[in-house]
């Protein structure tokens, strides 16, 4: 057993450890982006896990959906077959992981290989897909709506206002595409590092609402003090994004954060772990118990 190489001993099934280096392998990306895998594996794991109906116990990041049709040609989930297919290396070298664990760890990993914070993770998802529990496509938010939309759809999933306002501060990592999403641009300047810059930007500059060529509106800001041939790229907030700062029960905490990225840090950790375990009944000591894991369904 000495003579294994290290690719063959990465291999042991239930070797979290390895994984989560071999994912933080694929995040430089030279050429894409800003550089870095990181953003978009973000947004796989939430998009995973954000589909979830607490009402009906439907959707979440058990299953793995995305690999069909149904969930991943959902044109909310534009662009992530990108983040999948960055991961699958990760998924050769480990075949044991199911890709609903390894689409949430690349999240956590992510996140915190870009300066965030420590999410708490478990696994045992798993990737048979029941379709009773399929999410119907509409369940994700469209950034085009306000207020009564965001919670609806973060209700729907067990979130207060707090927890809204938290979890949207991960918009200070990556950027719209006009391929993907048809928006367009980072939030921040510095797009691959996490911190709390996403909630001053948004309370301290002069945002201009823009619409785009293909007709979806964002709103703009690029700094008026430069001259032209030296302007950045401008920076964007969604609409989604403006109605944090003009929501009477929002804005409050987008001030907490702006001022305490301690504080930010601290809720966000707490509820991007409990968006990745939505769905997930585990007994005590964190062994997932959902039956419908052993009936029915089908694996890929
Ligand atoms: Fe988001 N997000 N998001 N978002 N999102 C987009 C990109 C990212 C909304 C819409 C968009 C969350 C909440 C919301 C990320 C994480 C989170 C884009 C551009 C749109 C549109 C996609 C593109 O073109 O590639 C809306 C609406 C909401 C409502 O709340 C939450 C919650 C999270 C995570 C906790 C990340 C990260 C990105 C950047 C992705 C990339 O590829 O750079």
């Amino acid at each position: 057993r000495y003579f294994l190489s290290a690719e063959s001993m990465a291999s042991q099934p239930g070797d979290y450890a390895a994984v989560r280096k071999d994912i933080a392998a694929q995040l430089n990306k030279p050429g894409y982006d800003d550089g870095s895998a990181g953003p978009v594996f973000l947004r796989l794991a939430w998009h995973s896990a954000g589909t979830y109906d607490l009402e009906t116990d439907t959707g979440g990041s058990n299953g793995a959906g995305m690999r069909y049709e149904a969930e991943g040609g959902d044109p909310a989930n534009a662009g992530l077959q990108v983040a999948r297919t960055f991961l699958e290396p990760v998924k050769e070298r480990h075949p044991w992981i199911t890709y609903a664990d390894l689409w949430t760890l690349a999240g956590v990993v992510a996140l915190k290989e870009m300066g965030g914070p420590d999410v708490k993770w478990l696994p045992g998802r798993t990737d048979y897909v029941d379709d009773s529990k399929l999410p119907p496509r509409g369940r994700l938010p469209d950034a085009e709506q306000g207020a009564d939309h965001l919670r609806q759809i973060f209700y729907r999933m067990g979130f207060n206002d707090q927890e809204i306002v938290a979890l949207s501060g991960a918009h200070n990592l990556g950027r719209g595409h006009m391929d993907r999403s048809g928006y367009d641009g980072p939030w921040v300047n510095n797009p691959t590092r996490f911190s709390n810059q996403f909630f001053k930007l948004l309370l301290n500059l002069e945002w201009k609402p823009r619409t785009l060529s293909n007709g979806l509106k964002q709103f703009s800001y690029s700094d008026p003090e430069l001259p032209e041939d030296e302007k950045e790229e401008p920076l964007m907030m969604l609409p989604t994004d403006m109605v944090l700062a003009s929501d009477p029960a929002f804005s409050p905490w987008v001030k907490k954060y702006a001022d305490d990225k301690d504080l930010f840090f601290k809720d966000f950790a707490k509820a991007f772990g409990k968006l990745l375990e939505l769905g997930i009944k585990r007994d005590e000591q964190g062994n997932v118990t959902n039956t419908d894991n052993v009936l029915g369904g089908y694996i890929s």
